[in-house]
């Protein structure tokens, strides 16, 4: 069993509707069960070149989930929940009505051409510390050290969306659960 951290993101559509029917159908993927989400975020796109107030603004969110499905079946599937919402790859980083990413694996380290993990840019990402710090407040990036510490550093630009979490199962501590359980 591989605890999982995906990022959701949107700017085109009906962002936060499409957040919540991402949510709903990673979970309801055989092999996958919740076990913590965010509320969402709003905050500015940034492009290959920076930030850009002139795109419609991201909704994200994180989900936390445990698998058994191995890395490339997990990614395989998110890109069909992507691509059942419409989902185009016509500009890298370009607009875009879902977006997923697995930004980790426990503590597993992955580089294959499809996929690197830990994500390679979560640590420089409020729109990923933020929601995945409110997901699990004792989340470590692996490599990287406590989200809520990355966050604190790189300084909080997203705006808290007022809206309920993802989903309502929530286990008590997601990361202190697991660690004990380990032990
Ligand atoms: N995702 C991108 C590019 N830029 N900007 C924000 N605010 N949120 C995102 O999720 C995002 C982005 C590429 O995946
Ligand atoms: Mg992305
Ligand atoms: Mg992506």
């Amino acid at each position: 069993m591989t605890r999982a951290v995906i990022a959701l993101g949107a700017n085109l559509g009906d962002r936060g509707s499409t957040l919540r029917a991402a949510a709903t159908a990673i979970v309801a993927l055989p092999g996958v069960g919740p076990i913590a989400s965010s509320h969402e975020v709003e905050s500015v796109a940034v492009t290959l070149d920076g930030p850009d107030p002139t795109k419609p603004r991201y909704r994200n969110a994180v989900v936390v989930v445990d698998t058994d499905l191995e890395p490339d079946e997990l990614l395989d599937a998110l890109h069909g929940i992507e691509d059942e919402h419409g989902r185009t790859r016509a500009t890298r980083w370009g607009d875009r009505t879902l977006d997923l990413d697995v930004i980790a694996l426990d503590d597993r380290r992955i580089d294959t051409v499809t996929l690197t993990v830990p994500h390679p840019h979560a640590h420089e990402r409020a729109f990923v510390l933020a929601p995945w710090a409110d997901a699990d407040p004792a989340a470590v990036l692996p490599g990287h050290g406590p989200v809520a510490a990355l966050l604190a550093d790189l300084g909080d630009d997203t705006e808290r969306v007022d809206e309920p979490r993802l989903f309502d199962q929530q286990a008590a501590a997601p990361t202190a659960d697991r660690a004990g359980a380990a032990s």
